[in-house]
């Protein structure tokens, strides 16, 4: 595939997958992207590993060419490098550490728990019961995540100022696979945040397009 400079990013998507976030960050930006869905079968996931070796969704490529992987760091790239359009503080200040600090967390604990509640199997050696206990203990540290996060919301992820720590949560949270409507009203918080980005036109155009075709 090269490194073909192009004046456009192109997001590798899936319906209902980790892209979402990143189409609500190109959308907030007003950057020019193209939109490549990966399809679910062998043979689209084997040729899409010649651009992330991985073959996980989302990857991203760049203008220069680059083709990157890994959400957060999508997300932190198009934040930092599109700083007109505010979806994180500036850099060498105090809230753009607190900014880091969210989106690594949100990747390595609150994604990384619903990875393991989706596919329990990959967690565990031991079959099918060993895969139940992986799934229940997921859905405790899901929970306990968003809990952390939720507590901590005014209104936004960093306090008023809006960022695209919030696109991100907004998609963790709306994966959550118990009863989403309790957890929000436990934590009412988060009920407010949610409703907040449903009100954003970016959000409705992303949540559009990365809806399960019918
Ligand atoms: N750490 C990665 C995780 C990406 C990931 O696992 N994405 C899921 C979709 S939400 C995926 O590609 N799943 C397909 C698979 O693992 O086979 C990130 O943050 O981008």
């Amino acid at each position: 595939m090269g490194y073909m400079s192009t004046s456009t990013y192109t997001l590798y998507a899936r319906h209902n997958a980790g892209s979402l976030a990143v189409q609500i960050v190109l959308e907030e930006a007003g950057a020019p992207y193209s939109i490549q869905w990966i399809e679910r079968t062998e043979q689209a996931v084997e040729a899409y590993r010649r651009l992330n070796p991985a073959g996980k969704i989302p990857a991203l490529r760049l203008p220069p060419g680059t083709v990157m992987s890994e959400s957060a760091a999508i997300l932190i790239y198009l934040a930092t490098t599109h700083p007109a359009a505010k979806l994180c503080p500036a850099p060498a200040t105090g809230a753009y550490g607190t900014f880091l600090q969210w989106m690594v967390s949100l990747s390595a604990n609150t994604y990384e728990s619903a990875l393991r509640y989706f596919y329990p199997d990959r967690y565990c050696a031991s079959g099918a019961a060993g895969a139940e206990d992986v799934k229940a203990q997921a859905l405790k540290d899901y929970t306990r995540h968003l809990e952390t996060l939720g507590g901590q919301l005014r209104p936004y992820v960093l306090g008023d100022e809006y960022s695209a720590a919030d696109s991100y949560l907004y998609m963790l949270v709306g994966w959550y696979p118990d009863n989403l409507e309790a957890l929000l009203a436990r934590l009412p918080a988060l009920g407010r945040h949610r409703e907040l980005m449903r009100a954003r036109p970016a959000v409705q155009r992303a949540e559009r397009d990365h809806a399960e075709p019918a």
